[in-house]
């Protein structure tokens, strides 16, 4: 397992587990966690032995944004020359899932990367906003775009332009989360469920994985077509066979990830 400097990584059973690990400033994003996360992301995406991941950061943050400190001293030509941050845009492409476990702040760059795993567990202590506007800009990871498809226009608009962040029980309120969990429990928890998705036949997950996010770039009727087309797709694996002969037979279906 490779070593890296602003995150820990380990694998229990078929999970790999991310912990963001830049306690002196609150886990805030720079260069070298877009560095490392990319290539931990690319071994646990290449690895038939891991089928799900789990972002997590400490008790008191999951990341309270992007760097402020790298980036104050940059100026347009530095930004926009560089595509700074662009490649968090790989971090969505991984075709695994993964799942968020947010204790206390998620702001900023820290909420729009919470917001780019496949779903959100939060802990009853995790706080999410836009704060960014109180810098002088704005979301540039897509908080702008993501959160209002996740929680509407109404509470995004009001986030980002005052900066007001929201509790636990208003992001799972407002779909941002899936599920409240009591901070003791939320790693081990997101453990828990990571197991049970890495445990479900893998072509089948990252179909269904692939055919929820295309809901997010296409018309009703294109993302119609395009599940039934996955789903009819799936016919042609083994797992289906299994998986409905296991149902017939009322056992457990043993998975080939063919
Ligand atoms: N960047 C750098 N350092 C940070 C950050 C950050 N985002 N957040 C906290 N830190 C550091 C603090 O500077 C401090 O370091 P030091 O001890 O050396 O002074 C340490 O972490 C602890 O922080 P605090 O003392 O401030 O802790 P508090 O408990 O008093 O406050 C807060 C916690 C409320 C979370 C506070 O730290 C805070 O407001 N942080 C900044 C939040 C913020 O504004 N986030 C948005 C950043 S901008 C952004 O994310 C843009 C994303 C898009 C980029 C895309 C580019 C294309």
């Amino acid at each position: 397992m490779a070593e890296y400097e602003t995150i820990l990584v380990e694998q229990r059973g078929p999970v790999t587990l991310v912990t963001l690990n830049r306690p002196g400033a609150l886990n805030a994003l720079n260069g070298q966690v877009l560095a490392d996360l990319l290539d931990a992301m690319r071994a646990f995406d290449a690895d038939d032995s891991q089928g799900c991941a789990v972002i997590t950061g400490s008790e008191k943050a999951f990341a309270a944004g992007a760097d402020i400190k790298e980036m104050q001293g940059q100026g347009f030509a530095q930004m926009y020359g560089s595509n700074f941050f662009a490649g968090w845009e790989e971090f969505t492409r991984t075709r695994k899932p993964i799942i968020a476990a947010v204790a206390g702040y998620a702001l900023g760059g820290g909420c729009e990367v919470a917001m780019m795993c496949d779903f959100i567990l939060a802990a009853d202590t995790a706080k999410f906003g836009q704060p960014e506007i109180k810098l002088g800009v704005s979301p540039g990871m897509g908080g702008s775009q993501r959160l209002t498809r996740a929680v509407g226009k109404a509470k995004a608009m009001e986030m980002c332009l005052t900066g007001r962040m929201m509790d636990a029980e208003e992001a799972e309120r407002a779909g941002l989360v899936s599920r409240i969990l009591p901070a003791a429990e939320l790693v081990d928890e997101a453990v828990k469920v990571a197991t049970a998705i890495a445990e479900m036949p893998p072509l089948a997950v990252k179909a269904n994985k692939e055919m929820v996010n295309a809901a997010f770039e296409t018309t009703l009727a294109q993302g119609v077509q395009f599940e039934r087309r996955l789903f009819h797709g799936l016919f042609g694996t083994e797992d289906q066979s299994e998986g409905m002969a296991a149902f017939v037979e009322k056992r457990a279906g043993k998975w080939t990830g063919r």
